[in-house]
């Protein structure tokens, strides 16, 4: 599939993903929705990356749903807003998450409505001083979706989370930073180097434990189901590669070479 609203690349072990629409604050349409899940499917295939770079082209990082992508107005047909969750923002949410391997969101501007979420989707989230965070849902009658209603309040606690969603007010990058929304704030001009020296380092990096970090500490679970799947994960990465190279760079006091595997 030809890519026209996002921008896909992936070498040396590491992808990135560009949501390009910068006149439309990058707001998500059914077709941007379509490459996204093409350009998914393609880092699945291609197999090679190790970490995967979610940014935004311009001075917004993402809007949420292009609000004029179809007609709605007072007297237009209703729109069937459960489908389009359904068929565009769950995936692309599950997808993030289920992708064996970190994946980064640089916030290079203002992250809005299912943007925000889209980037708390994200593993590590990392966003520019003048970039903010903004639940602007309840503006237009609707509720925090692609995982708002669930990230917020784990992040946050109840106050701050009902707060943000129901005033919809802009959360300032380095006060989501200070509220551990958001892993860093940092300078607007360190955005891309930060996010770069990050990508260097997690491609590099034993790429399948890293996978079943996210694995076990996404997973809902009591203490019994946590301290189970710790032991099947664990018997897991004990045979891997990557845990044999780990041991013997430290035994022999040198820097690991990691091979993903
Ligand atoms: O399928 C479903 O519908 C269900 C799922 C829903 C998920 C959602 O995300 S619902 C929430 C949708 N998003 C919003 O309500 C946010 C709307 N945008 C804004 O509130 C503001 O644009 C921002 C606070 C994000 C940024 O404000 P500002 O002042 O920096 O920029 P701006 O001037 O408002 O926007 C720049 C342009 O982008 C502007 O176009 P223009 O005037 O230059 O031609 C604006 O209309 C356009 N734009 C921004 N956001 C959207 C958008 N166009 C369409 N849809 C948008 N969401």
């Amino acid at each position: 599939m030809e890519h026209e609203q996002i921008l896909y690349e992936n070498a040396n072990g590491i992808a990135r993903i560009t949501l390009n629409r910068p006149d439309r604050l990058n707001s998500f349409t059914a077709q941007m929705h379509a490459e996204l899940r093409d350009a998914l499917a393609r880092l699945r295939e291609e197999g090679t990356a190790r970490v995967l770079l979610l940014t935004g082209a311009g001075r917004g990082f993402c809007a949420g749903q292009d609000l004029s992508d179809r007609k709605v107005q007072p007297g237009s047909a209703p729109v069937d807003l459960g489908a389009s969750i359904e068929e565009n923002y769950k995936p692309l949410v599950l997808g993030l998450r289920a992708l064996p391997m970190p994946v980064v969101c640089a916030v290079n501007g203002v992250a809005a409505g299912a943007g925000a979420n889209i980037a708390l989707a994200c593993d590590i989230v990392i966003a520019a001083k003048s970039a903010s965070f903004i639940q602007a849902f309840c503006k237009i009658g609707l509720i925090p979706d692609s995982g708002g209603t669930y990230f917020l309040p784990r992040a946050l606690g109840t106050a701050r989370a009902i707060g943000l969603a129901m005033l919809g007010d802009k959360l300032p990058a380095d006060q989501a930073a200070e509220w551990g929304l958001i892993w860093k704030c940092v300078e607007d001009a360190e955005l891309t180097s930060t996010a770069d020296a990050l990508l260097l380092q997690l491609a590099q990096a034993p790429t399948r434990g890293l996978a079943a970090i996210k694995r076990a500490l996404y997973a809902d679970n009591t203490l019994e189901g946590a301290l189970d799947l710790e032991r099947d994960l664990q018997r897991e990465l004990g045979y891997s590669a990557d845990y044999r190279e780990g041991v013997a760079a430290f035994l022999n006091k040198r820097p690991p070479r990691f091979s993903g595997k």
